[in-house]
């Protein structure tokens, strides 16, 4: 039952890769809290180093807490392989480090988290691989961008901050006729809403630390992929070129948030379903960007590519940044705070804060509206979430209301 791959999502992401019987009966895996593992004899040790026989060396390249939680991620996302990193930014940095070189190009949505493009932009680039942001909602661009020299065509769907969304299926055709790799940032969507390896995607990455996690008490980053794309991400980008490696205790947490995902990954999607609704029909507000509202320019695909649209939410109020500053500033169930996917609902500023690695110019080429706010929907009482959206808006002055 265990490893059973064909019972439902949540019964394995609660019993997947774990037998009790095999640690003393424990029902909760134990943490391994090791940095270093001891050899029988050299030659034993010599054996594991070389591969030729199973087993742990040192903690930076693998760890029997860790294989457990990539094992579950790996299941849940249909993919073969898992690995557990430090963070999103490790995981994004390990696996873009092993498979480019320069001369390389990387094909990227318009609309990317805020560090990400920055490394992609002022990292990458800085070593020689070409960089190309292109509209991947037009398909026709995305053909015409790929080249000999594409190596890998990287993008989010939903895209962190603005909720566009990307065709797995139909980029994952146009970039696999011309021999690149495609990897998908899937923090957004979670495996619960969509998982991209069935839509042909190569790798997924995810910030772990936001949904998976689900309890903003870690930070933590996951890549699953082939066996073989994912053990050159082990031994190469994450072994020796990031040293990005998740800790035990970390990954436990992980392990404990993902029992939970998709209980609460549903009533994220129910939250902020009434949320988006709400905002949707309040005078003060401009524009709602939320897959589940039918005025949402991609609600087709989203009703094609997910089964629910997610508890993240991006709007603008008709008084811009400076009404929603005063409407930021004068919630009070809701945190102001980066991050998402955490039970408590969460709101920010893209432009002034996840999104600043941008400069105005760049934000205004790639779709990041200035006075755009953020919401992390979460886990609290509908009623109360609207309730403090209702009183913050309402106090909004007269003045700042068109
Ligand atoms: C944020 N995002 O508030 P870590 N991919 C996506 C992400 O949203 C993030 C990462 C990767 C935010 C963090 S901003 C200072 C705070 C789609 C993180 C990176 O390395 O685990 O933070 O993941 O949008």
């Amino acid at each position: 039952m265990q490893n059973n791959h064909h019972s439902g999502f949540a019964t394995r992401a609660i019993h997947h890769g774990h037998n009790p019987a095999d640690h003393e009966g424990a029902l909760t895996p134990p943490v391994h809290l090791t940095s270093t593992f001891s050899f029988e004899n050299v030659d034993e040790g010599a054996a594991i180093f070389a591969g030729e026989r199973p087993g742990y060396f040192y903690s930076r390249i693998s760890n029997p807490t860790l294989d457990l939680l990539e094992q579950r991620c790996a299941v849940l996302e249909g993919a073969e392989a898992g690995l557990a990193l430090a963070s999103g930014m490790g995981a994004i940095t390990s696996v873009m480090w092993t498979f480019l070189a320069p001369g390389d190009e990387i094909i990227t949505d318009k609309t990317l988290y805020g560090c990400t493009f920055a490394y992609m932009r002022h990292g990458l680039a800085k070593f020689g691989i070409q960089i190309t942001h292109v509209d991947m909602t037009d398909l026709a661009a995305v053909e015409a961008s790929i080249s000999e020299k594409t190596r890998i065509v990287y993008f989010e769907t939903p895209a962190n901050p603005n909720m566009r969304l990307v065709d797995i299926e139909a980029v994952s055709a146009l970039a696999h006729a011309k021999g690149a790799k495609v990897v998908v940032d899937n923090t957004y969507a979670t495996p619960v809403l969509t998982r991209p390896i069935e839509f042909g995607a190569d790798i997924v990455v995810h910030s772990a630390t936001k949904y998976m996690g689900g309890h903003g008490d870690l930070i933590g980053g996951i890549a699953v992929g082939s066996a073989e794309d994912i053990a050159q991400v082990r031994l190469v980008g994450m072994k020796d070129m990031t040293g990005a490696v998740m800790a035990p205790f970390n990954a436990m947490l992980v392990l404990r948030g993902l029992k939970t995902l998709k209980l609460r990954v549903e009533r994220h999607c129910a939250n902020a379903m009434t949320v988006a609704h709400f905002l949707e029909g309040h005078p003060s507000v401009s524009r709602v960007f939320y897959p589940g509202l039918l005025s949402f320019a991609q609600n087709e695909l989203a009703a094609r590519q997910m089964p629910g649209f997610g508890g993240m939410i991006a709007f603008e109020l008709k008084g811009g940044f400076d009404a929603g500053r005063s409407m930021m500033d004068r919630l009070e169930l809701i945190r102001r705070a980066v991050s998402l996917g955490d039970a408590e609902s969460l709101v920010q500023h893209p432009a002034s804060m996840t999104h600043s690695t941008y400069t105005p110019e760049e934000r205004a080429e790639h779709g990041i509206l200035e006075g755009l706010i953020r919401l992390s929907v979460g886990l609290e009482e509908i009623e109360d979430i609207i309730a403090d959206i209702d009183q913050a808006l309402s106090d909004i002055p007269a003045s700042m209301a068109a």
